[in-house]
């Protein structure tokens, strides 16, 4: 299991109380698909993807981002169990949606960047190392019911 100090719940806590979660999620899954063209053969559905205006502009892309950061509120609630909290969602992941689980760690870069450049000074390298170990422990959990 993995432990947390009290600075790095109460960073967390902190962190998602203050969540604009249709501007951030919106911002780190666009950077995502922007960065990293090859995510973006997952949503093909979507619509036009070519360029970073289309990704940006893009309400469906919008609509997945926000789910998908309050697909972390589970986490957040529960840090103590978060692999069993996202045992579901893995197997979603793994056996219907078919996303290759190194994509997982490409988004939660593209998250700590986006919330960086929000909080800036905030955001020092304690604030950093709490942020990115969450999301760490959220992609293994994530990632877990592949095989
Ligand atoms: Zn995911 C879906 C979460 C990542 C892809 N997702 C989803 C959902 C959720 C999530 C919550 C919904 C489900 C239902 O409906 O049931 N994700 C999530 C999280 C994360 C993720 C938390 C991290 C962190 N995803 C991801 C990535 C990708 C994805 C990276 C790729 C690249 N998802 C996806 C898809 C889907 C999902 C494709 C489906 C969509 C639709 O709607 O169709």
């Amino acid at each position: 299991m993995v432990e947390w100090t009290d600075f790095e719940r109460a960073t967390i806590a902190d962190i998602f109380s203050k969540m604009e979660y249709e501007v951030i999620g919106p911002a780190a899954l666009s950077r995502c698909l922007v960065v990293y063209p090859w995510t973006q053969r997952y949503f093909g559905n979507f619509g036009n993807l070519y360029n970073a205006a289309a990704i940006i502009g893009n309400p469906l892309v919008a609509k997945h981002g926000t789910t998908i950061l309050h697909g972390l509120d589970r986490a957040v609630k529960n840090m103590d169990n978060i692999k069993s909290e996202y045992a579901e969602l893995s197997v979603l992941h793994s056996e219907k949606l078919h996303v290759d689980p190194d994509n997982f760690r490409l988004l939660s870069d593209c998250l700590t960047i986006v919330i960086s450049a929000k909080l800036g000074k905030e955001f020092n390298g304690e604030v950093q190392a709490a942020f990115q170990k969450f999301l760490a422990v959220v992609v293994t959990s994530l990632g877990r019911q592949y095989h």
